[in-house]
């Protein structure tokens, strides 16, 4: 049995589909494949990933749902391969009917430019075009027609864009399978599909994310966490234990947007790479990435780097030994503990990584005041988004009032306050053959 919110998604996208795209005969090949794939919330572990290092994070209760068909002309095989698509997605179109068309030359195709108006529809077009090496011969035609729900809230931090890329890697994959990955085990494929993913992000949303997100909206298991090892691409899911006593997660949404692609965010790649430069001309030939280094490292360095890169360099080493660390403490349930290695992640993205903003500020200092609360932090890229904090189940009201309170009070503003539970990754939900039009 589905979880409201995603069976009505699935209705929501197959109402979509049917009224808006399954009468364009030539796209109407059953059966339909629905997927979903969920945002994420990061535990702990932030700015670690394009470092080399670990994070630690968990799907959300949010999914994105497709509701597709898809077909490959495998044609006579020459000629341009060509990708004949449809879409429409409830969230962004605003209730407008507006069908997405695209008929793209594979041969002639260019990821987006600065130039370019920004769309949603790069991340699915992007992500596409990843899955073409995997068909059959040149001159194929590849006819879909998707319809996109989502309610993994926009410009969050709550990662919606590597959501609808996953969705749309997983649909592709429904019908595709057989050639691209039926000698592949699961595993392989979740890893394989996240750096796809990933690589739609950086190419054709120009965002130069690193892989966590798509990762574990991809492989997420429910009522874990997942610890990623970003050099190994090695995932261990850890637990969130159900107890009597396991906290809730609360997720509170400062409604400052902020995107990757604005430029502080690759700002702050630069200087980690800056902090392994430097360190290589101490010289600490061992530094090859900022997982190599330690807080002595930093400290030899210092001199050389400047204090804004020597902080960047200590939050990468210090967030990465607070996450293996955190894995022990999950696996121990021993939540005072998570909860304190939360704490000082945050105030390290804060003061060390210059990541937060005030309004993030005020959320997680107001949290870390709230009786039975563990420990709260920024979680994702920053510069505005999210906070997640952990919570004995019976205050969630009382953090939940507080939060709302305090932020109205200081910015006359809403936040927006959840309780997720740690959820699964992208899969298939169902096979329709009904998918003839209304
Ligand atoms: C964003 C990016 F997309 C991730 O790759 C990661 O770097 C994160 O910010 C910070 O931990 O979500």
């Amino acid at each position: 049995k589905l979880p409201t919110n995603v069976s009505k998604l699935v209705d929501e996208a197959k109402s979509l589909y049917k009224s808006k795209l399954a009468h364009l005969a030539e796209t109407h090949k059953p059966p339909a494949f629905i997927v979903c794939a969920p945002g994420r919330v990061n535990l702990i572990g932030e700015h670690t990933d394009y470092n080399d290092g670990y994070c630690l994070p968990m799907a959300i209760d949010y999914q994105v749902v497709a509701y597709g068909t898809g077909f490959v002309h495998t044609g006579k095989g020459s000629g341009p391969t060509t990708i004949r698509l449809r879409m429409i997605s409830s969230q962004k179109n605003d209730g407008d009917d507006i069908v997405e068309e695209r008929k793209l030359a594979v041969n002639a195709l260019t990821p987006p430019d600065e130039t370019t108006p920004k769309s949603w529809t790069n991340y699915v077009v992007g992500t596409i075009v990843q899955y073409v090496p995997d068909l059959p011969h040149e001159g194929c035609t590849l006819d879909l027609a998707i319809a996109f729900a989502s309610d993994v809230p926009i410009g969050a931090g709550l990662s919606s864009s590597a959501a609808l890329e996953t969705a749309t890697a997983t649909f592709l994959e429904c019908f595709m399978h057989d050639m691209a990955f039926s000698a592949t085990s699961s595993g392989n494929i979740q890893r394989e599909r996240a750096i796809r993913c990933q690589k739609a992000e950086n190419e054709w949303a120009l965002s130069p994310c690193g892989i966590m997100d798509q990762y574990v909206s991809s492989a997420a298991e429910k009522n874990n966490c997942m610890l990623l090892d970003c050099q190994s691409l090695e995932i261990t899911q850890i637990p969130f234990k159900q107890a009597e006593d396991t906290p809730a997660i609360v997720v509170a949404n400062s409604n400052v947007a902020h995107e990757i692609a604005d430029g502080e965010y690759g700002k702050r790649r630069r200087e980690c790479a800056d902090a392994v430069a430097t360190m290589q001309n101490v010289p600490l030939y061992h530094v090859l990435s900022l997982r190599d280094a330690n807080l002595q490292d930093c400290e030899d360095a210092k001199d050389k780097m400047g204090d804004v890169i020597y902080r960047r360099a200590k939050h990468v080493v210090t967030e990465n030994k607070r996450v293996l660390e955190c894995k022990t403490a999950l696996k121990m349930g021993l939540w005072d503990r998570v909860g304190a290695l939360m704490n000082d992640s945050h105030a390290s993205l804060k003061d060390d990584f210059d990541v937060s903003c005030e309004e993030v500020d005020l959320l997680v200092e107001t949290a870390q005041k709230v009786e039975g609360v563990y420990g709260s932090r920024i979680t994702g890229g920053g510069f505005g988004g999210c906070t997640i904090t952990l919570v004995k189940k019976d205050k969630v009201e009382k953090l939940t009032e507080a939060l709302k309170g305090a932020y109205k009070a200081k910015y006359d503003k809403e936040c927006d306050v959840f309780v997720t539970t740690a959820s699964a990754g992208a899969r298939v939900l169902a096979v329709d053959v009904d998918c003839k039009p209304h």
